[in-house]
């Protein structure tokens, strides 16, 4: 523009030089009278200056106020919308930043862009169109333009921060249970009961109270817990601590109460959220309890904790669910091998017998090791007596011909016992992918093995009670034979001391189940029956009994080898007698070892005096063995165990009335 401009004017003052040369030559020719001529020229040059003038000034003014203002605008409107414009060359080194990097004293030019910026990374190579990333507090989306090495910077940090408060603000929807809650009150009296309360409740209020969680007690036990994926966040990052405070609240009360969680997220439906909150509570009991189970919706189930062993009250919806889970174990397995605790009993090969049958109505190989491991004196004699009967149901193995049935897809069911050390398949477990747990002993120790499912009910009479109640949920083709059944109700029988402790109202459903099957009360009776030699033992036994203060009976039996079986039914027959609360019987048995059998009827936890002695078992019923020792010794060392128990009671019972 400008050098058109000079053009023209050049022209102009040309045009201008040779009329004033034609008007010199004029008035030399005309004189005076010429005169006119020269003020039209005059006039002539002075407008034509003038607008030469006027007009470059114009176009000057014009052309730069167009350029200016675009500028401006247009720097204005990246400022407004917060928009951030970088250019790169071809070594991907940043040659110019917009003026929204330099008010944010962002200055990068001269530097490589992806040592800065290693998210462009997929911009440039164009496999991402656009990419969030977060500079100095705030995020920015950045997207490239197809045709040139420029990136385009846009400020979201409001979208991010209200994206946060929504997230944040999400729902979340929680149940908190108290495993073992009514089992573990439902015989004590008000007093204890309230303490219990006090020491296990509290903690999770406290907890709930401190986190803002909205905490709704439902029943005795259960709790709904409404809050938001930011508490949740919190609860996250201290790993749910409240378990460990319930835990140790409820040891100090002497009762193996846990606390179990379940949390479902990321539904907008309430009803949803409430229907997975309700499963992954279930799951996380079912799993053993003392644990948290949290879903987000359309994920997989997380667990966290998990550390101790508890056990929840039973449901039938519970008995469903696993009733399921363990049917698709085993339609999605090749084969089956099924194994118990050695010196097998009753509970033991009845509930292998049950889960085989099963197995069967599933249409899958299936054996039970019951060859090597043991078989406990009286449950030997029915086996060897049907053995016709038996072997043409069900395949009894060795462990060997179990290890070579053992394939990668195998299945293999642990009944009436839940650790590697006691299985009568140690062997076959150690290299099994796929281990099913079905039991009714309370967790004592560590299992050993990593099982797909476990199903241990610390409040069943007997692994047969489990199995019993199972076999409805799972198919209706199933078929137990009335020896089946009868060896079944002989386990449960045994189990309970007939039906005398840790029998429920679901425990006479499944014996009734069983009956229905055809199993024969009066032929378990005649199982059960000692042979005269045992008899003779027993009573032998019995003879060398002695009462101690508390109710306690030491029965110590030297100079003979005792059964297992028979140990802990000496025990049983001594607890019939009035003022015997608990009874420990002390003998050799068959297995090179030296054992205890203990018996209580309730008051004093014999579970905790054989744990002392490195033992184990439930509360009413427990044991210990160690290597061949001697009686004496150990009697002694059962002494002083006893006098710390009782001393630790009164000790505690002093406690409780301060
Ligand atoms: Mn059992």
């Amino acid at each position: 523009m400008q050098k058109k401009m000079t053009e023209f004017r050049r022209t102009v003052l040309i045009v201008l030089a040779v009329q004033a040369g034609l008007i010199a030559l004029f008035w030399a020719a005309m004189g005076k009278t010429a005169f006119v001529s020269v003020l039209v020229f005059a006039a002539e040059a002075i407008l034509s200056w003038y607008l030469l003038d006027h007009f470059e000034n114009f176009t000057v003014e014009h052309s730069a106020g167009v350029g200016e203002m675009l500028d401006l605008a247009s720097k204005d409107a990246f400022m407004f919308g917060q928009v951030g414009i970088l250019f790169y060359d071809d070594e991907h080194i940043i040659t110019w930043m917009s003026d929204l990097f330099k008010e944010r004293g962002i200055n990068r030019v001269g530097r490589k862009l992806l040592v800065w910026l290693p998210e462009a990374e997929d911009l440039i190579s164009g496999s991402s169109d656009s990419e969030r990333v977060r500079l100095d507090d705030r995020w920015y989306e950045i997207t490239r333009t197809d045709d040139g090495p420029i990136l385009y910077f846009r400020d979201i940090t409001d979208r991010e921060e209200y994206r946060s408060l929504y997230q944040n603000g999400r729902a979340v929807i929680g149940m908190a249970s108290l495993d073992n809650y009514e089992e573990s009150t439902q015989y004590e009296d008000e007093a204890v009961v309230s303490a219990i309360n006090v020491a296990v409740r509290t903690p999770l209020t406290e907890y709930c109270r401190e986190h803002g969680i909205l905490v709704k007690r439902v029943n005795n036990y259960r709790y709904l817990l409404v809050l938001n994926e930011k508490i949740f966040s919190a609860l996250m990052a201290d790993h749910f601590q409240v378990l460990n405070t319930v835990r140790k609240a409820a040891q100090k009360q002497e009762v193996s109460i846990t606390l179990s969680m379940a949390f479902a997220r990321g539904a907008d439906s309430y009803e949803e959220l409430d229907e997975m909150v309700i499963k992954l509570l279930d799951l996380a009991q079912s799993r053993g309890g003392d644990q948290v189970a949290v879903q987000t919706a359309g994920e997989d189930v997380q667990y966290f904790g998990g550390s101790s062993e508890a056990t929840e009250k039973r449901s039938r919806v519970r008995v469903r669910v696993m009733a399921h889970t363990l049917r698709e174990m085993i339609m999605r397995s090749s084969n089956v091998i099924i194994c118990g605790h050695r010196n097998a009993d009753f509970d033991c090969i009845g509930s292998a017998i049950g889960a085989a049958r099963i197995t069967e109505a599933l249409h899958k190989q299936c054996c039970i090791i019951a060859k090597t491991g043991g078989i406990e004196e009286k449950l030997g004699a029915v086996m060897s007596e049907n053995l016709e009967e038996l072997t043409q149901e069900v395949n009894f193995v060795t462990e060997n011909e179990a290890l070579n049935q053992l394939q990668d897809n195998t299945l293999v069911i642990m009944v009436d016992h839940h650790n590697l050390k006691q299985s009568n398949g140690s062997k076959v477990l150690e290299k099994a992918k796929k281990i099913a747990i079905i039991d009714h002993h309370r967790r004592s120790t560590e299992i050993g093995v990593k099982p797909m499912f476990l199903y241990i009910e610390a409040g069943a009479s007997s692994a047969c009670e489990l199995i019993t109640e199972l076999l409805p949920y799972i198919s209706n083709r199933i078929e137990l034979s009335p020896l089946d059944a009868t060896i079944m109700l002989a386990g449960m029988t045994i189990d309970t001391r007939n039906f005398r402790v840790r029998t429920g109202t679901r425990t006479f459903d499944a014996a009734s189940a069983l009956r229905r099957y055809g199993a024969d009360p009066m032929m378990v009776g005649e199982y059960l029956k000692d042979t005269y030699e045992q008899f003779e033992q027993k009573t032998n036994a019995l003879s060398g009994s002695q009462i101690y203060e508390n109710g306690v009976v030491i029965t110590p039996v030297k100079g003979t080898i005792l059964s297992r079986a028979l140990m802990s039914q000496t025990a049983d027959t001594l607890l019939q007698v009035q003022g015997v609360e608990a009874v420990f019987v002390i003998a050799d048995d068959d297995d090179n070892e030296t054992a205890i059998s203990a018996r209580s009827n309730g008051k004093i936890n014999v579970q905790v005096i054989m744990e002392r002695m490195n033992g184990g078992g439930h509360m009413t019923a427990a044991a210990m063995q160690r290597p061949r020792c001697s009686i004496d010794d150990v009697q002694k060392e059962l002494l002083d165990v006893l006098e710390d128990y009782f001393g630790e009671a009164e000790s505690n019972e002093s406690n409780t009335e301060n």
